[in-house]
């Protein structure tokens, strides 16, 4: 055979390679090639063999008629390659199904590492939680255990807060009970002390009913010198008796103590009566001594001490001290009609200041000694008693003398006493300096107040017979004597 038939015939072995992909295992290319392309190999001596047989077609060159084929041969080999044919597509199918698996393996395989890392999280997270549970748990008991130690402190604090408030509780009874107590010694304390005023005024009066026997007697006798503290202890013997005295002294129907001992009593020079005492001087009565007066343009009679033995005479007394015998700390009533004995102690009367006053101008003359036997004077170059409705104010001229001026201060006052409060003080002066006089707020000199012996005295409040002037107002004066005399 020619060179073209040699290509060809290794084409279709080409071919046939690549179809059987070699399951047939290894051909063996006939040798005889010498033999024509009609012929055929002998298949009886290839199945004898156990080997596969070939068919090749190798087409003639130059053909052009019919080609005729063996059409058995054919159906054979279209046979086995179908068959062929399905071996590929299952083992294709298989190989796609081995594809599919290994894809979903893979995709399993990342699945797991990405819940195996979303595991690691949990579990980092879930530690996280753990510890702060446990930080939670440890805090919260430390909490309860705080809690706890407040609710002990707070429970203590209640007790001691309980405690406390039963104190004050008591404390608060006490305290009543002790202010009770104070409100019950004010009272008796005040109680006794209106119970010790009325005993000295019931005892200035039998020291005036006294003084009035003794001066019917015509044999005047010098009164021991009693102080007012030891007159108030001593009077409080017969407090009964006293207090019957002074309530049948107060009552409007019995008759005035300081009028009666006046009326009573014997005039011992001539009788007059007289305007002044220095109308008795002038009437040639030079005797000091106890007189009858009237004043001009009035129908009152009164009797008074004529001082004729000092400053020329002719000197009206209106006022002495000079034992403590007779209580100064009276009303307004007593001090308006006057009070005590005319031979000692003893108000003349602010009525009768008036209607002597009235008559004429008058002076004042103040005559002091102390305990020493000093004796100083201020004298006042007029002299004047308002009426009674107008709370018998002073009016005073210029001063002159040696004692010093303790009583210029109380011009143009009102007269105050423990009764009718006309002073400039918020409380009552009369009540503290224990008489009446023309206080302002309260003295510079009172010589109403309470005699004590010796001179300097000790009081809780300033209420000596004392000119502030002389000695000041803590030194109570031995011997006061107010007296007046038309100029
Ligand atoms: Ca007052």
């Amino acid at each position: 055979m020619d060179a073209p038939v040699t290509c060809t015939l290794l084409l279709l072995v080409g071919l046939v390679m690549l179809g059987v992909e070699g399951r047939e295992g290894a051909f063996h290319p006939d040798s005889s090639k010498s033999e024509g392309a009609q012929k055929r190999p002998s298949r009886s001596s290839d199945s004898k063999a156990g080997r596969c047989s070939y068919t090749f077609i190798v087409p003639q060159q130059k053909l052009k008629g019919v080609l005729c084929v063996s059409t058995e041969s054919a159906r054979a080999n279209s046979s086995e390659t179908a068959a062929l044919r399905t071996l590929l597509v299952r083992q294709q199918e298989q190989l796609d199904l081995l594809h599919r698996r290994l894809e979903q393996e893979g995709s399993l395989a990342s699945e797991v590492r990405v819940l195996r890392r979303e595991s690691s999280s949990m579990n980092a997270r879930i530690t996280q939680l753990y510890a702060q549970l446990l930080n939670e748990i440890l805090h919260k008991q430390e909490q309860a255990k705080e809690q706890r130690r407040l609710e002990g402190l707070l429970l203590n604090a209640t007790s001691q807060l309980l405690q406390m408030s039963k104190n004050y509780r008591d404390l608060e009874r006490k305290y009543e009970a002790l202010a009770s107590t104070v409100s019950n010694q004010s009272q008796i304390m005040t109680h006794l002390e209106e119970h010790c005023q009325l005993c000295d005024i019931a005892k200035a009066q039998q020291d005036a009913a006294s003084s009035a026997v003794n001066a019917s007697a015509s044999s005047p006798e010098p009164k021991p010198m009693v102080s007012y503290i030891q007159r108030d202890q001593s009077a409080t013997q017969n407090q009964e008796e006293t207090l019957q005295e002074v309530q049948e002294f107060f009552t409007p129907s019995s008759d005035l103590p300081t009028e009666a001992p006046f009326i009573s009593y014997p005039v011992t020079k001539t009788p007059g009566p007289w305007q002044d005492c220095q109308h008795v001087l002038d009437s040639g009565e030079n005797t000091s001594g106890i007189y009858l007066l009237r004043p001009r343009q009035s129908n009152r009679l009164l009797q008074a001490w004529c001082e004729h033995g000092r400053a020329l005479g002719g000197w009206t007394v209106i006022q002495r001290r000079q034992d403590g015998s007779v209580n100064f700390f009276r009303n307004w009533e007593q001090y308006k009609q006057g009070f005590g004995n005319l031979d000692g102690e003893y108000w003349l009367g602010l009525e009768h200041l008036y209607w002597l006053t009235s008559q004429a101008t008058y002076k004042l003359r103040v005559v002091m000694e102390d305990w020493q036997g000093r004796q100083v004077f201020a004298e006042y170059d007029s002299f004047r008693v308002e009426p009674e409705s107008d709370w018998y104010r002073l009016r005073l001229g210029n001063y002159q003398g040696n004692a010093g001026d303790s009583l210029s201060w109380h011009s143009n006052k009102a007269f105050t006493t423990l009764d009718r409060d006309k002073d400039a003080y918020s409380g009552n002066c009369a009540h503290y300096q224990k008489g009446g006089w023309w206080y302002h707020m309260c003295a510079h000199s009172n010589l109403n107040g309470v005699w004590y012996r010796g001179g300097h005295y000790r009081s809780r409040y300033q209420d000596g017979v004392y000119w502030a002037e002389f000695h000041g107002g803590s030194y109570s004066l031995k011997k006061v004597m107010m007296m007046i005399k038309a100029i």
